[in-house]
């Protein structure tokens, strides 16, 4: 087996990173894991690293301030490249993602692929506990995105996959812009657009019971308007005209990215 790393990104997750990091080492014993804390205030960072002492192969980076997912994952998978690790991936610390559907991804990536996305929206794929009106708007924005970005898959906006690491080095993680779940469709746009191979496995996804969601309107609001930019870019370049210049250095937030 190749070698993995589990990238967890917390924040304010104390109620659930115990059971996690155990769940994982009996699922996958075989991955380590990295979790990458923003100072919660809730003692989440001391919490996982008493619980890696004990298991062994589990590291906590600490970082000084909430600085949100996308840029969680940059650091992380830093970490991962600088230790060679052949495969990295990406797992929020909430028990949405059932530990049991990692060797299954990993598998994905020594089998070939590049980006293995663990999926609602396949066949064996769901989410139980959403509202019907909830699992369209989902749905919906998630075609939307593969259908204006060219990207073959159907679910862009899950946080549950690996990568081949030579990929993400390919694609330029690093120069990712977004900061909330857009970066999780950012992250499959590079690839696809690198010529990466995405597969698709189907997961459950099941919402947190425990501690409090990050997810904003703003969140959605950067999504919808990065999207429908890179969109946008793509077509002008394609006709050969000169592309407007990349999106800036700095986070963009939805209202700067909607003017
Ligand atoms: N390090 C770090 N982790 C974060 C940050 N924001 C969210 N996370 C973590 O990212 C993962 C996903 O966040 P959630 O709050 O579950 O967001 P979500 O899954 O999109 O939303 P829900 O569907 O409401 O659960 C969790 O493990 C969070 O603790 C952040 O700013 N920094
Ligand atoms: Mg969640």
């Amino acid at each position: 087996m190749t070698s993995a790393l589990v990238v967890v990104p917390t924040y304010e997750e104390a109620e659930n990173i115990d059971l996690l990091l155990r769940r994982i080492r009996v699922e996958a014993p075989d991955v380590d894991v990295l979790v990458v804390d923003d100072n919660s205030p809730d003692g989440t960072a001391d919490l996982a690293e008493a619980t890696g002492g004990e298991l062994g192969h589990i590291k906590v980076l600490r970082r000084a301030h909430k600085s949100g997912l996308g840029s969680a994952y940059r650091d992380g998978f830093a970490f991962g490249m600088a230790r060679g690790y052949d495969t990295l991936v990406e797992m929020d610390a909430d028990l949405s993602h059932d530990p049991a559907s990692l060797r299954t991804l990993v598998r994905e990536i020594e089998l070939g692929a590049d980006l293995a996305i663990g999926s609602r929206y396949v066949p064996g794929g769901s989410i139980p506990t959403w509202s019907v009106r909830r699992r369209a708007l989902s749905r919906s924005g998630n075609t939307y995105a593969a259908w204006v970005l060219g990207v073959p898959a159907s679910d862009l906006t899950s946080g549950y996959r690996a990568f081949r690491a030579a990929t993400l080095r390919r694609a330029n993680y690093t120069e990712t812009k977004a900061t909330g779940y857009a970066f999780q469709i950012e992250l499959a746009y590079r690839v696809a657009r690198s010529d990466g191979h995405i597969t698709e496995i189907p997961i459950e996804f099941n919402d947190r019971t425990r501690g409090q969601s990050k997810m904003s309107t703003r969140i959605t609001l950067e999504a919808l308007a990065l999207v429908t930019w890179w969109g946008i870019r793509d077509r002008l370049s394609r006709r050969g005209q000169p592309a407007p210049a990349p999106t800036p250095a700095a986070p963009v937030t939805a209202k700067q990215a909607l003017a």
